[in-house]
Formats: C-alpha cells, structure tokens, sequence
C-alpha cells in the first residue's frame, strides 16, 4: 500500500495515521460568500488546527448534512476559492478540497488544492475525467441515496458487503478512467444513508474495507450517530468521537476527519503507542 500520498507536490505520510481537520465554508458556518471577515476567521481556524496537528485541511463549500439543499457552482467557488488561494500560500500542509462537482475539483487544484474528497465517489458526471486529468489523490466515499432524504429509511441486507462492493466498483470505475490505484484512497461514509446499527457495524469491521488493499479515510466527528446512542447534541459529542476515532485507526484507518484536531491528535497518538510497542 502506498506509504504516502503525493498531493499536489505536498506530502501526506501515511506511515502514521493523518488527522484531517475539517474547514467548512458553508453559510452556517463562517461565510456566505468570499467577504474579508468570513475568509479571515476561515484562515485562522485552518492555521489553528495545523498547529494542534492537523496533517492535511479539508475545505467545504456544499453542506452534505442530511436535509441538506444543493449549492451552485458558482456559489461553491465563491465560498472556497479565497479559502484555498490563502491558504496555499501561507500553509505547508496539503489541502483537501470537498466537493463533488468537476468544475469546483479543476478551479481548486488550479488554486492550490491537492486532494480531492468527493463523498459521490466520482460518480457525477465528468467527476472521473477531471480527477484522470487533475493527478491528484481521490477519497471515494459510500453514500446509499441521497443528502436530502438518506436518513429516512436506510437498508442493506449486508451493510459490509455492500460498502465493500460499491467502493471496489469505484475503483475499477477509477483504473478504467485512467486514474492511478495509488491515488485512491476508501471512506465507508458513516452516516450517509445508514443507521446507527449500520455505523456501528462498519466500524467494527473496518478491516473488511481494508482488504481492498487502499488506504482509509474515515469520518465520525460529531456525527448523529452518537445522538442516536447517548442522546448526546452536537456539542457534546467529543468523548464519543474520539472513542469511534482510536476504535477506527485500531482498525486500519489512515485518516480521520474530525473538527477537534488537537484532541484526536493526542488520543490517536495513544492508540498509535500502544499498537506499535513490543
Ligand atoms: C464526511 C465527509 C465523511 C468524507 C462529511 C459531517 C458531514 N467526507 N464529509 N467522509 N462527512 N470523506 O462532517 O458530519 O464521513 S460532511
């Protein structure tokens, strides 16, 4: 398995599990559009989290919350690009740039981004010659149904399997493209069109996902997962995600997207000593 990932001439060492911190740009978040304030509280929460450890900053401009409504293209710009134009120059690390549409993929990695992390596995159209032509690293992530109504009524017969079979149908989609197996990387998607059961589940048996041979990438930051088992609101849900993120990396899991980076980075690094001592 590729031991890192080159994004875009920056590195992304895989040797020991990355914390990816995440950046949202949405309008409930910091910004509605590229303002100076908006950008610049941006900018200071991406350095603050690189400088609790965050080894790469995921950048979203389109909420994929459940309920949550499509942007445009154009508002999707208008909302990351200053974020990914100031960043590049003043940070080391790599940047990630979340989205699923090829036109925001092309603008950002013009910008600077070097890693892209659609949560539609390149399934939009377009989305799969853009990455080919982009050459840079790809998170491919399982959805079942859609952001607006996936919560309703998720059902697999085999939530495992099933996760398995669409991320490896992703990357035979990917090699066909002409994209390389050593820019993939895999995201089981907790809480995209699954239930608590099914969270749990895959977490549990993450090492199936990783049989594919790629490495992950997981998301379990303060997800309703949690409310689902502790009735925990959302700004209580730290314990719990640091709990599901060491279970995660214990499991194989490369990468962990979270909102609390200096946290995660200190219970991973316990996880990480403990697996690694003699
Ligand atoms: C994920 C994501 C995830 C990847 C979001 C939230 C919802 N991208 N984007 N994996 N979740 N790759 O953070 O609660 O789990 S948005």
């Amino acid at each position: 398995m590729a031991r890192f990932l080159n994004c875009a001439g920056r590195q992304l060492d895989l040797d020991q599990p990355c914390v990816m911190g995440i950046l949202n740009v949405t309008p409930d978040s910091f910004s509605d559009g590229g303002d100076f304030i908006a950008v610049d509280k941006a900018l200071e929460r991406a350095y603050l989290m690189v400088e609790e450890g965050a080894a790469i900053i995921d950048i979203g401009g389109e909420s994929t919350r459940p309920g949550a409504l499509p942007v445009s293209v154009q508002q999707e710009l208008d909302r990351v690009l200053p974020i990914v134009e100031g960043l590049t120059s003043e940070l080391c690390v790599p940047l990630s740039i979340d989205t699923s549409k090829p036109e925001v993929m092309r603008a950002a990695v013009r910008a600077g981004a070097g890693f892209i992390n659609d949560v539609h596995a390149l399934g939009n159209e377009g989305a799969l010659q853009a990455v080919n032509e982009l050459k840079v690293p790809v998170c491919l992530m399982h959805m079942q149904g859609e952001p607006r109504g996936m919560q309703q009524r998720p059902q697999y017969r085999d939530v495992v399997s099933e996760v398995k079979g669409f991320l490896e149908d992703r990357v035979e989609a990917c090699l066909r493209a002409g994209i390389a197996r050593e820019s993939l990387v895999l995201d089981p998607g907790f809480g995209f069109g699954k239930g608590l059961v099914h969270n749990l589940s895959l977490l549990r048996h993450l090492r199936v996902i990783a049989e594919l041979g790629l490495p992950m990438l997981v998301g379990l930051s303060r997800k309703s997962m949690f409310e689902a088992l502790l009735n925990l609101p959302v700004d209580r849900r730290l314990c719990a995600s640091l709990s599901a993120a060491v279970i995660a990396v214990l499991r194989g899991a490369s990468i962990v997207r979270v909102h609390d980076v200096r946290a995660t980075v200190e219970a991973i690094a316990v996880a990480q000593a403990v697996d690694q001592v003699d």
